[in-house]
């Protein structure tokens, strides 16, 4: 009677272990088998949402950073961005309050200036063409704190 509830365990852990490696196997390559990915391969590449509806969500982010040691520069002097709404996401690792801002082709907009550790966002809708983005603290412009934007 003492020994009975041990080989039942074994035998029982056993069977299940097998059976459980065996079917769980089995099902999962059936399964993959049987279920081809009919919706993800559908040439959708060039299929842009109609402007309006979702354009938040098919927006796209460009980082950039302050230049760290002070000058009065950004890390990048262009950047590259899709048409539709952008995001421009600039870190200030400097001891100097910088913002970012964004003009050309009848866009003009301006994000908070921000102190050391903190971002300047500003998102704009952007049609194709050339932009300027550049640090709209007095001076920091004309300083060359500055870059060119293209938008396609
Ligand atoms: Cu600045």
């Amino acid at each position: 009677m003492k020994r009975t509830p041990v080989y039942f365990l074994a035998a029982a852990c056993a069977a299940l272990l097998v059976a459980g490696c065996g079917s769980s196997n089995k099902k999962s390559e059936s399964t993959q088998a049987a279920t081809p990915a009919t919706t993800e391969t559908a040439p959708t590449i060039t299929n842009e949402k109609p402007s309006g509806g979702a354009a938040a969500e098919s927006g796209s982010t460009l980082q950039l950073s302050a230049d760290p040691g002070g000058q009065l520069k950004f890390d990048k002097t262009s950047l590259t961005g899709k048409a539709g709404k952008v995001t421009l996401d600039m870190a200030n690792p400097s001891s100097v309050p910088h913002a970012i801002g964004v003009k050309g082709t009848g866009v003009d907009k301006k994000g908070p200036t921000v102190s050391q550790g903190s971002d300047s966002k500003i998102t704009v809708d952007l049609k194709p063409g050339k932009y300027t983005f550049y640090c709209p603290v007095d001076g920091h412009e004309q300083a060359g704190m500055k870059g060119t934007l293209t938008v396609k």
